[in-house]
C-alpha cells in the first residue's frame, strides 16, 4: 500500500514537472517573486542587469532551451525589466538567431545600453560580437552592421560601460582565458583605437591555488574604482589549458578603466552548474549580484542537465569599507 501511494505520488510529480514545463507562456509576462531562482518560466541565464535612466532594472539574457545537452543550442535572447526586483516582466526575444545573417547558432552571453535615446545590445554569435539597435529597450534589436562589430574571432560575452565623461568602453573575452577592451565611438556602431589585451594583469597569475580569468568580464565604479568581476578557474599545475573544476567569481580592481587591473579575491563560489556569469547593478543605493545556477533545472526535475538548462537568480552584494567586496552569499530569498 505504501509502495503504491509513492508510485502515484511520484507519477503525479512527474506529471505536474512536464505539464508546468508545457505551459503555453505569452509575453510580455509578469508576475512577482523574491525568491530564487527568480525565472521560473523558462531557462534564462548569464543575466546582464543594468539600470536604465528612468530608474527601471533591464536584463539581457540568454536562454537555455528546454531539452539543451550543450550551449550550442542557444538560440535567441530574453528582455526583462522590473522596478523593484520583485515583479518583473519578461518581454519575450529580443533579438533571435533569426535576425543575425551571419550567424547560425551560440547566442551567447549578451548585453544591453541605452544612449542618446536609443538602445543597443551587444551580442556573440558564432564567436563574433554583433551590435544591435532599438527604439525600445525590450527590442526588437536589427543588426546595425550586417557584421560583427569586434574584427576578432572567437570572442565573446561583451560587457559596455559608459564612463562618467561618457566614454563608452566594450569589454569581452576570447578562447577562455584572454579579456579585451576597446573604445566605442558615440554612435556605440564603432570601435574607437586600439584593443588592449588586459590580461597581462595579475589578474592571470599561474599559481596553482588561484582561479585565472575565463570570460564574462563585468565592470562596476564604486567610489572612483573600477572594479572588474569575472568568472575564472583553477589552472591545474600553472597550466593554462588544463582548467579544473568549475567557475568561480573573482574581481580586481583599477584606477583606469583600460588597466591594469589588481586582482583582489574570489567574489563568489561555485553555483553548482559548471559555469556563473555575473552582472552587478547600484538599485536605490543598494548593490546586487545577479548571476544562473541550476535552481529551476532541479525543480522541474532535470537535474541531470542542469549545466545546460540554467536558471537567473540575484543575492545581495556589500562592499566593505577598505574596498574589498563581501563574498555573495547565494540564497534563495533575494534581499537577505
Ligand atoms: O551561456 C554560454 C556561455 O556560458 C556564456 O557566454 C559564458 O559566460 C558562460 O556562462
Amino acid at each position: 500500500m505504501k509502495k503504491n501511494k509513492i508510485l502515484i505520488f511520484s507519477a503525479l510529480t512527474v506529471f505536474c514537472s512536464v505539464f508546468s514545463q508545457n505551459k503555453k507562456i505569452t509575453y510580455p509576462y509578469t508576475w512577482t517573486t523574491e525568491q530564487n531562482p527568480i525565472v521560473k518560466h523558462a531557462y534564462l541565464c548569464d543575466p546582464s542587469a543594468k539600470v536604465y535612466k528612468d530608474g527601471t532594472v533591464w536584463v539581457f539574457a540568454s536562454h537555455d532551451s528546454d531539452t539543451a545537452v550543450d550551449y550550442s543550442s542557444m538560440a535567441d535572447y530574453h528582455i526583462l525589466s522590473s522596478k523593484d526586483l520583485k515583479t518583473w516582466t519578461d518581454h519575450g526575444v529580443g533579438l533571435s538567431l533569426d535576425n543575425i545573417s551571419w550567424a547560425n547558432s551560440h547566442l551567447w552571453a549578451p548585453d544591453g545600453i541605452e544612449r542618446n535615446g536609443k538602445y543597443y545590445l551587444y551580442a556573440p554569435a558564432n564567436f563574433n560580437i554583433g551590435v544591435f539597435v532599438s527604439n525600445t529597450p525590450e527590442g526588437p534589436y536589427v543588426d546595425a552592421l550586417g557584421k560583427p562589430l569586434v574584427p576578432i574571432d572567437r570572442a565573446i560575452d561583451p560587457m559596455v560601460f559608459i564612463d562618467d565623461d561618457d566614454q563608452a568602453y566594450l569589454y569581452f573575452s576570447r578562447n577562455g582565458e584572454d579579456c579585451y577592451v576597446v573604445k566605442l565611438k558615440d554612435n556605440m556602431v564603432e570601435t574607437d583605437g586600439i584593443i588592449h589585451e588586459l590580461t597581462n594583469w595579475s589578474i592571470r597569475n599561474t599559481v596553482d591555488e588561484d582561479p585565472n580569468f575565463v570570460e564574462g568580464p563585468f565592470i562596476h565604479k564604486y567610489k572612483g574604482t573600477y572594479y572588474m568581476t569575472y568568472p575564472a578557474k583553477r589552472y591545474k599545475h600553472g597550466t593554462r589549458r588544463n582548467k579544473v573544476g568549475d567557475e568561480v567569481i573573482c574581481y580586481a580592481t583599477s584606477n583606469s578603466p583600460i588597466g591594469p587591473f589588481e586582482y583582489k579575491g574570489v567574489l563568489a563560489t561555485e553555483s553548482g552548474v559548471h559555469t556563473i556569469h555575473q552582472s552587478i547593478i547600484n538599485f536605490k543605493g543598494e548593490y546586487y549580484f545577479f548571476y544562473h545556477n541550476g535552481g529551476l533545472a532541479k525543480k522541474n526535475g532535470h537535474e541531470a542537465h542542469k549545466k545546460y538548462r540554467r536558471s537567473m537568480c540575484i543575492n545581495k552584494l556589500h562592499h566593505n569599507e577598505d574596498g574589498t567586496l563581501k563574498l555573495i552569499e547565494q540564497t534563495k530569498n533575494v534581499f537577505d
